[in-house]
């Protein structure tokens, strides 16, 4: 129709977000992007997590690939630097289209439109809403008649129906790995995610989850399921992260998949989310069969009444039975704690910190964050929370952003705190004992190693080293890797040692690899 713009041309970004949270590969976005890219669209996703954001970063995109739709997602904590980036593409592209979509906006439509900068909000799943609406543009129809987006018109924001789940994800293609420098999270040992499900069929307050992709499960067929497994253990990931809001739901299907992972032979170690009322020592035989070493658990808190309070509908009892049949089927099991829900007094903190000490259970801490669209925060008053901000910067729930009458904020920001600092100082010490000689567990070496490893390649990555390597103009391999070796320790201060068994690493993996930069050989990431 005339008039009405072509699109053809889509950016997707993915907004920096702290790599001290060990970030993984932008799944939702990838996901989109397959789609967008079946239906004949030509996407580019800009991962700002391993790409650092800047004014001339932006105007190299807008030239180079000159994209007709921005779209942008995020989650609470990085909303307000999602939504300043597309406002300062905008101010590049004055007449560009802006989409945001994710957990955040779809339940903060309103105050995200009235910010301005952001022409459309995509709510819930994105694949089906996102290309109805660039048809419909392109088409020159009404946007009114597209399910499940935002948008304002003359003043007024305008929410259109929600949009109905996808009913067979199955026509979903796999999601868009090669869009990302997957490479850069490999180099980190960060984990590769996948899923094999939507839906959850709880309603935990805090939680997104169901809202997200509703309460009935849907299932990628399990063929399907382990191809994709397949196809990602080929990649050198060193743990693939299965995703699903609770991958242990359907007992009968997991061990299918289990199955057919373990006959076609893939040894790849993997990990996942379990709730503990959905394990059973046979199913954690299989799991383990299958490669799994990981599962973590949303514990939640050491106090019953408070597990009621939430709708967790667990018990402490089966929360320890769960960490022992782990432990004994030779899965690590991982519980996730949140201090700060309705209810929470001293002597509830004090229940949950006795219990994540008393049960088999590695773990960790969060604070309650009431994001958005929870029904903690829909209905705070009722739940005695009272919430403090609305600055979503500080939703990381790594701080109090919310208060109960039984506890101050202050203090559950500190007994957190201590938590961490705790576990920085066992660190301290391993580091110190190894430097003294003294002999350390190998668990502790491990980690060591993994950290060291972790940061060293954050180094280069937030620092672009690999990128800014000189041409060096030499002619043989043997050559370029001295050249390369120096140059890395000049710009670390790491020995020859460590560099030469880390280029080793980073190219066995697949990581790095000879290229040529201005017609001279040199490295660069994979
Ligand atoms: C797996 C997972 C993780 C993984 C992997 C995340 C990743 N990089 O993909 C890990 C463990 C690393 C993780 C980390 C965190 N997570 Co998380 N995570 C999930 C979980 C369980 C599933 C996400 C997923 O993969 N879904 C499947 C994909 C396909 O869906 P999706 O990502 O939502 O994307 C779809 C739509 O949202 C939409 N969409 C998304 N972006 C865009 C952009 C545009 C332009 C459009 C049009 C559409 C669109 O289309 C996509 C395709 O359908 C969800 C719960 C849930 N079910 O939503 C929580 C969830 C998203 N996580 C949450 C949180 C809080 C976090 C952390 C902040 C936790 C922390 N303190 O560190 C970090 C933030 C990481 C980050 N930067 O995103 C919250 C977000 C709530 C909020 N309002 O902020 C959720 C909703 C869980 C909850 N508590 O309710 N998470
Ligand atoms: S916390 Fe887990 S079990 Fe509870 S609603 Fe969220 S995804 Fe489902």
């Amino acid at each position: 129709m005339i008039g009405s713009p072509v699109i053809k041309r889509i950016l997707l970004i993915n907004p920096p977000y702290p790599f001290e949270e060990h970030p993984s590969p932008p799944f939702g976005l990838m996901s989109l992007a397959a789609f967008l890219v079946e239906k004949g669209y030509e996407v580019r996703i800009e991962d700002y997590i391993i790409e650092q954001c800047s004014i001339e970063r932006y105007k190299f995109i807008i030239n180079e690939f000159k994209p007709d739709v921005i779209g942008a997602t995020a989650v609470s904590m990085t909303v307000k630097k999602s939504l300043s980036i597309i406002k300062e593409y905008k101010m590049i592209a004055p007449g560009i289209m802006t989409v945001m979509g994710g957990a955040h906006v779809t339940f903060d439509a309103s105050s995200i439109l009235n910010s301005g900068g952001v022409d459309f909000i995509v709510r819930g799943e994105g694949e089906i809403t996102f290309t109805e609406l660039l048809k419909t543009i392109s088409e020159g129809k009404s946007i009114a008649d597209v399910n499940g987006i935002s948008y304002i018109d003359r003043g007024i924001v305008h929410h259109t129906q929600d949009r109905e789940l996808i009913e067979d994800i199955n026509i979903l293609p796999y999601p868009a790995g090669n869009l990302v420098a997957l490479s850069k999270y490999k180099a980190m040992d960060l984990p590769i995610n996948m899923i094999t499900s939507r839906g959850c069929p709880h309603s935990c307050i805090f939680c997104l989850g169901r809202k997200m992709v509703g309460k009935r499960l849907r299932y990628y067929d399990t063929k399907r399921v382990v191809d994709e497994f397949e196809t990602l253990s080929r990649l050198g990931f060193s743990q693939i992260n299965i995703s699903d809001d609770l991958f242990t739901s359907n007992k009968k299907r997991c061990i299918a998949i289990c199955d057919g992972i373990i006959s076609r032979g893939i040894n790849q170690a993997w990990s996942a989310f379990a709730r503990v009322d959905t394990i059973s020592q046979d199913l954690l035989s299989k799991l383990k069969e299958a490669g799994c070493v990981t599962l973590c658990f949303g514990i939640e808190s050491g106090n019953q009444e408070i597990l009621n309070m939430v709708k967790k509908k667990t018990t402490l009892e089966k929360c320890r039975t769960a960490a022992d049949l782990c432990t004994k089927a030779g899965i690590t099991p991982l519980a996730s704690y949140i201090l700060g829900l309705p209810g929470e007094t001293e002597e509830t903190v004090m229940n949950t910190l006795r219990f994540a000490r008393d049960i088999n259970m590695e773990f960790g801490m969060h604070i309650l964050a009431p994001f958005p669209g929870t029904e903690v925060r829909e209905k705070s008053e009722e739940y005695g929370i009272n919430i403090l901000t609305d600055d979503w910067d500080l939703y990381d729930a790594n701080r109090s952003v919310c208060s109960t009458n039984g506890i101050s904020p202050d203090r559950i920001d500190r007994i957190v705190n201590g938590f961490y600092e705790s576990l920085e100082n066992y660190m301290d010490e391993i580091v110190l004992k190894k430097n003294r000689g003294k002999p350390i567990s190998e668990k502790d070496e491990s980690m060591l190693k993994k950290l060291e490893l972790y940061k060293f390649n954050m180094e280069l990555i937030e620092n672009k080293i690999i990128e800014n390597f000189p041409v060096a103009g030499c002619t043989n391999h043997e050559d370029l890797i001295k050249s390369f070796s120096s140059y890395l320790q000049r710009k670390t201060g790491r020995d020859s040692g460590f560099i030469t068994k880390e280029i080793s690493r980073l190219m066995e993996k697949g990581c790095l690899k000879i290229i040529q930069k201005n017609s001279s050989p040199a490295i660069g990431w994979v």
